[in-house]
This record gives C-alpha cells, structure tokens and sequence, in this order.
C-alpha cells in the first residue's frame, strides 16, 4: 500500500496537464484502477485483516482523490497565471494616434455654392465627363469653326479618321448636364450644375482639369433682373460680406444678350481681399439663354425664357480661402490637405454659418 501511495502521489505531483490527472485517477481509483482491486480483494481476507486494511484503503482512496483536485487546481491557477503574464495591457499608455482626413477645399466650396443656390430652389444636376461633341458644342450654338473646338483646346477621345466610332470630348464645361436637364425635365426649371471640367491648358493658372459650376433658370418670365439678383444674393452669402458686383456686356454663344460678371476687390501687399476697395475681379459669365440652345434642350423659345451663368469653383476656392496656387489644388500633398482642409463633420448649411 506504501509503494501504491508513493507511486501515485508522485505521479499526481509530476502530471503536466488535465488529461495526465484523469489517466491517472481511472488507473488508481476509477472501477479496474489498482486501489479498487485493492478494496476488492477485501473480501476474501479474514475480519482481523479487513478491520486493518479496510480504513487503511479508504483513507489511500481518499488521500489520492484529494491530491487530485489538488493539482487540478494548481494547474487552472498555473495556467491563468500563464496568460495573464502574456496578455498584460498598460492602460496608462497614451493611446495610439488615429489620422484623420479632411475636406479638400474643392468639396467644401462645392458644398457651400450647393447650399447658397438649394436656398434659393436649385436643384443639383449631374451628367457624364465624356460627352458627344453635340451635348457639348451644337447643342450650345458653338458653331464647328469655333477655335474651341479645335485640338489645341479640346481633348478628344481619338481622331476620326482612326476610328469608325464618332470621336467625343472631355467636356470643357459642365452645360451638357444643363441640355440632358432641359430634355428630360423641360421648363420651368431651376438647377445649377458643378463638376469637374477639361480644357488642354496647363500654366500658372490653368490646369487641364478644373472646376466648374452653371445654374440655369426658365420660367414664363424670367428676366437679366433676376439674373442680378440671385448672384448678388450668391456673393454676398458666400463672401459674408456686402459684395459690390458690376454687369459688363459681353458676347458667348450660348447667351443674348451676355455679362460678365466682375466682384469688388482689394489689391494690398500682392494679395486679393473680396468685398472691399475699389478694384475689379472677374468671376463669372452669364447670360439670356440663346433661342438655338432651347430649342436644342427641346424648348419652345416663344413660350420659355430664362438666365445662364458659369464660373470657376477653383478660382472661388483661392479667393475665400486665401490659396494662392491653382496647381497645389492637385497635387495630394498631405501637409497642403491639412492646411488647407475642412473638418469632415463641420458640413457648410446656411443656419450653421458658411464663413470660418
Ligand atoms: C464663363 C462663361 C457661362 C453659361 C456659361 C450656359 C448654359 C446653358 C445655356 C446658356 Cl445650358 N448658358 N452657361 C452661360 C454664360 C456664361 O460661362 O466664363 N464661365 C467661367
């Protein structure tokens, strides 16, 4: 009995894991394990030897049973002690810096002209980038001599002579969405319509893409007054200044009669100020739609009329925004996006303010 508690104490002591102590629990006291046959044999002993050995194996069944819960304890707390030295955290690290991304100038005036014209029932209109030259020249009354249209200042998907397919455009403007617009909607109808836009033009201020935005109103009888007054209201939300405008004739194929549109300015120390001084600043064309573009939006010009405008979302971004350098616009360098850059959720609304 000596040699059995031996064996199995040291047994139980040595054991690595779980498994190891349930071997051992069936081989000493599960139903054939060796203290049971022990206990078995009690039977055939004379009652002076069982009154002996019979406490004697119990208390060895008892001793071996405890020493096994003993261990399995041992070895739960050995193994929560294992992981809790592996996945130990101090919490009094600072914590990791999260970057964070901004809004490209771009968008943010984008969403600040959105919300100026939504104010005054606009609605936003989009179309495609490539266009067929009709959407974006004959449709708009810009004849096929006009220097537009040459090479120099178009691109074009491919030349016609080396492909049977009709070439098409960049679109140098966004008014193709405007004509899409008029055809599928008809008049009365009030959209503007930003995006981006292509001219073959690339110096210290033109880059072969940039951005634009028009806005397009028909009704019964709508007049140039009209015109004056929704860009003088535009300017003077988007600068949150008084902003002088001054309506100079001017000639587009698109428009008759046409303006452009020059906003009040400072000149001081190489650096415009809008909404002050006594000098001018071009921002802007416009115009009465002419008869020809109507109709090629499917309008009656005897029964609708209506303005026009265009301008440079680009160039309203230097001037709010004080950027002096058209190109950096596209460059994605990360230093001029966090300079420059919006706060994701600081969203431009009219109530919430538009000027920062
Ligand atoms: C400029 C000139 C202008 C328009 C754009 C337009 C669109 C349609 C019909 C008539 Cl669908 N006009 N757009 C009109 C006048 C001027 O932009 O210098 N933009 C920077």
């Amino acid at each position: 009995m000596d040699e059995l508690r031996t064996k199995y104490l040291e047994a139980i002591a040595a054991a690595a894991d779980e498994s190891a102590l349930e071997e051992l629990r069936v081989q000493a006291v599960g139903k054939k394990g060796e203290v049971s046959l022990k206990m078995r044999e009690l039977g055939k002993m004379t009652p002076e030897e069982r009154q002996v050995a019979g406490p004697a194996l119990n208390a060895l069944k008892t001793e071996i049973t405890s020493a096994l819960a003993a261990k399995k304890v041992a070895l739960a707390d050995a193994a929560l002690d294992a992981r809790l030295a592996t996945e130990w955290l101090d919490v009094t690290l600072p914590a990791r810096t999260r970057r964070v991304g901004s809004i490209h100038p771009i968008s943010q005036v984008t969403e600040e002209v959105t919300a100026i014209f939504a104010d005054m029932g606009f609605a936003v209109a989009e179309g495609p980038q490539i266009e067929t030259d009709w959407y974006n020249f004959d449709a708009l009354n810009i004849p096929g001599h006009h220097p537009a249209r040459a090479e120099m200042d178009t691109f074009y998907t491919h030349r016609a002579e080396r492909d049977d397919r009709p070439p098409h455009v960049l679109r140098t403007h966004t008014s193709p969405v405007q004509i899409r617009s008029m055809e599928k909607n008809g008049a009365p109808i009030r959209i503007i319509c930003p995006g981006r836009v292509y001219r073959a033009d690339y110096d210290q201020t033109h880059t072969p893409m940039f951005h634009q935005v028009e806005g397009l109103a028909l009704g019964k009888d709508i007049s140039m007054a009209n015109l004056k007054w929704v860009l003088e209201e535009f300017f003077t939300a988007f600068f949150g200044t008084g902003v002088k405008t001054r309506f100079r004739a001017s000639h587009f194929p698109f428009t008759e009669p046409s303006a452009e549109v020059d906003i009040q300015c400072s000149w001081e120390g190489g650096t415009v100020k809008v909404g002050e001084g006594d000098d001018w600043l071009e921002v802007l064309g416009s115009g009465m739609v002419h008869p020809n573009v109507l109709k090629a939006g499917g309008i009656d010009p005897d029964e609708y009329q209506g303005f026009a405008f265009g301008m440079g979302i680009d160039r309203l971004a230097m001037l709010k925004y004080g950027i002096p350098d058209l190109r950096a616009f596209f460059d994605s360098d990360l230093r001029w996006l966090r300079h420059y850059g919006f706060a994701s959720l600081d969203q431009p609304t009219l109530h919430g303010g538009l000027n920062r």
